[in-house]
């Protein structure tokens, strides 16, 4: 079983709503709507108020027409494609997102390149899952709320990023099309049951993009909160070990 850590635990949840963020979140705002970074670009904060930037390689992983690509573009702030058009291969696209340590107050911007590939692409092309495990720091496990096959297949997806040969994955699962509950196939039930057994976070999307930051808030966060965890158990794994490789050599 994962060690996660509880929401909230490590950075300041629902920051956005507090009234000291609103100079770091206005370097991804555009007239109250996101903004749209390029590969090469990073917002910009005054030389007084200079914040680290931490780079992260996300994986949005599930069946095709589960979401990947509506998900990709809700956590970027562009509309969702209402008719489903198969992804033909990877796009990756770059979110900033503004998070405060809770214990010690640091401010850090997350730059987290989400990479999205076509479910029917990654079968044809045996090229595509390599480039996209490579060095990867987080997968997204999709599941549609609509599609009781995508629930029963996660166990299945998990357990092959999962063990020594995978190295340290964050995993969260994201629940698509949680608005469409007159469909839903999935019952709370069996959401809670899974998470009983994997210990993993889950977390429920849907419906229209809206120009707040409310709908993307909790998922940005809970993702930066595994990675930053991740980041501190890794560190301080390799710092024990030279400590001990130093107590060896004396
Ligand atoms: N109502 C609703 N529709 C959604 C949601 N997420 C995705 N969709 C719709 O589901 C369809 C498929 O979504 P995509 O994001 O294109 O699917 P995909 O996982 O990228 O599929 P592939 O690229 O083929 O692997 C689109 O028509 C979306 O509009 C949601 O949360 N709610
Ligand atoms: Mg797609």
């Amino acid at each position: 079983m994962e060690q996660v850590p509880p929401p909230g635990s490590i950075v300041v949840a629902d920051w956005h709503r507090c009234k000291d963020s609103k100079e770091y979140f206005s370097k991804i705002l555009h007239k109250k709507r996101r903004k749209h970074f390029g590969l090469l670009e990073s917002p910009v904060m005054p030389p007084n108020a200079a914040v680290d930037t931490v780079h992260y390689k996300i994986f949005i992983s599930g069946k095709s027409g589960v979401g990947k690509t509506a998900l990709a573009a809700r956590l970027t702030g562009l509309n969702i494609p209402n008719v489903h058009y198969e992804t033909t291969g990877i796009e990756t696209t770059v979110v900033y997102w503004p998070v405060k340590l809770r214990e010690s107050g640091r401010v850090l911007f997350f730059r987290l390149q989400l990479w999205d590939c076509g479910e029917n692409a990654l079968r044809r092309f045996d090229h595509l899952l390599p480039s996209c495990k490579e060095q990867v720091d987080a997968v997204l496990f999709l599941f549609s709320f609509t599609d009781r096959t995508s629930f029963d297949d996660l166990s299945n997806q998990i357990a092959k990023w999962t063990g020594p040969s995978v190295g340290q994955v964050a995993k969260l699962v994201v629940g698509t099309k949680f608005d469409l509950f007159m469909h839903c196939d999935v019952a709370e039930r069996d959401v809670r049951d899974f998470q009983e057994t994997w210990n993993l976070p889950l977390l429920r999307m849907g419906g229209e993009v809206s120009d707040g930051l409310g709908d993307v808030a909790p998922l940005l966060n809970c993702l930066a909160e595994q990675l930053w965890h991740q980041d501190c158990v890794t560190a301080g794994a390799a710092s024990r070990r030279s400590q001990q490789e130093t107590v060896t050599l004396l």
